[in-house]
């Protein structure tokens, strides 16, 4: 797809603002737009700050990757309705195909899909792991069955389960214990209210890379809880015991591994950051700049986002731009700002519905995650 002249135009588009050398993309998703991504490695590609564009939701051929494992055979999505995932710990458990899902229900929702590890790479510590900046996110809008309606059609809740699980549908590499290296992930069963079984993301079906044919999404929940090719989806009394779910994806202090008593890597917390200007966009002209990027609340709606020029001490209302695509989506900001000559700390802040306001600092911790720190996302550009 989209071998043809876009794909020049779109590469000479870039290299204006993107000139910095990457690995090649990965056969798996040679598809992508090399120009707009990072490649850290095989299974991790970041989309470049410089290459969010303002239309809010992020183009399927822009969207960042990450993957615990290989991605399975391409022969899954051969025929994506014959795709089967298991339904427990519902009162009539069962197994469902893509095609009788799809006669289940139907919703839409835009979220914000953030890997857990976005921001990593300001985390002095320099925890290891992908060294992600901003570009391990996304906005994208996913189609499929609310997870509501597939357990209405299963009788109901069996009581006392207090876990949703879900099983990703990788084949596991033999001769290692299966736990420790296969995706699945359990969040608190009220997470179900706003999740998907989805089948299409951005108005095509999911690309294979992203979890076709049937991924789980959750909307609100960091990027790890959103299994791609899910196979089985279990009410469970309790988490999960894979790796990924009991030691792996905590909050763990500082130099201390994980363990089950640690917070899970759960909810997203407010986070916002600049788009453009940015390192990328040069030596800028003395004058109006329009300052603009992306803020999300996390579980709630965006209220607002303010914008400082001056590393922090003052702040500036920004206008929220674009449409409003609903409390889990980003919103896009702008502020026009007449910048003197010089060196300038720009950055923005997010504050939500409820009045949780995107945290200044990050919390230390061993892995590198969640970092919200508006301080270190800030941009500095010069004025000629
Ligand atoms: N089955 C499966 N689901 C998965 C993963 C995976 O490796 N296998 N990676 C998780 C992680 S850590 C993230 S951040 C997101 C990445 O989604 P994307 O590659 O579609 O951007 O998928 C999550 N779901
Ligand atoms: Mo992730």
């Amino acid at each position: 797809m989209g071998l043809g002249l876009g794909a020049f135009s779109r590469t000479a588009v870039a290299q204006a603002v993107a000139p910095a050398a990457t690995k090649p993309l990965p056969d798996y998703v040679a598809w992508k737009d090399p120009a707009a991504l990072i490649v850290h490695t095989s299974s991790t590609l970041e989309t470049r700050r410089a290459a969010f564009g303002t239309s809010v939701i992020t183009p399927n051929e822009q969207l960042y990757i990450r993957n615990n494992l290989p991605a399975p055979d391409p022969e899954i999505v051969a025929d994506r309705d014959a795709w089967q995932v298991a339904v427990e710990g519902v009162k009539s458990p069962r197994t469902f195909t893509v095609k009788e899902l799809k006669g289940l229900g139907l919703e839409t929702t835009a979220m914000v899909l953030q890997c857990s590890g976005n921001g990593r790479g300001f985390f002095p510590s320099k925890p290891s792991g992908t060294p992600w900046q901003v570009g391990a996110a996304g906005c994208v809008v996913w189609s499929g069955v609310p997870v509501r309606a597939v357990v209405e059609a299963t009788g109901g809740l069996v009581d006392g389960l207090p876990f949703m699980t879900a099983t990703g549908g990788e084949k596991l590499p033999e001769g290692v214990d299966p736990k420790s290296v296969m995706v699945e992930r359990s969040v608190p069963k009220e997470a179900m209210a706003d999740a998907l079984l989805a089948w299409e993301m951005n108005g095509v079906p999911i690309p294979l890379a992203h979890g076709g044919p049937l991924r789980l999404v959750i909307p609100g929940y960091n990027g790890v809880n959103n299994v791609k090719y899910i196979k089985r989806l279990a009410f469970t009394a309790q988490q999960s015991d894979a790796r990924i779910q009991s030691t792996g994806y905590r909050m763990s202090p500082p130099g201390q591994k994980g363990d089950p008593s640690q917070p899970s890597i759960w909810e997203m917390a407010p986070k916002s950051w600049i788009n453009t200007p940015n390192a990328d966009t040069g030596p800028l002209a003395a004058g109006l700049v329009q300052i603009h990027g992306v803020g999300f609340g996390g579980m709630n709606a965006v209220r607002g986002i303010d914008v400082s020029v001056d590393g922090g001490k003052t702040w500036t209302a920004a206008r929220l731009v674009g449409p409003d695509l609903g409390k889990y989506a980003w919103r896009q900001f702008v502020l026009a700002v007449n910048l003197p000559a010089g060196t300038h700390t720009l950055m923005s802040r997010v504050t939500d519905v409820k009045g949780n306001v995107q945290v200044e600092l990050a919390q230390n911790n061993a892995s590198g995650y969640s970092n919200s720190s508006w301080r270190d996302h800030a941009v500095r550009v010069t004025v000629a």
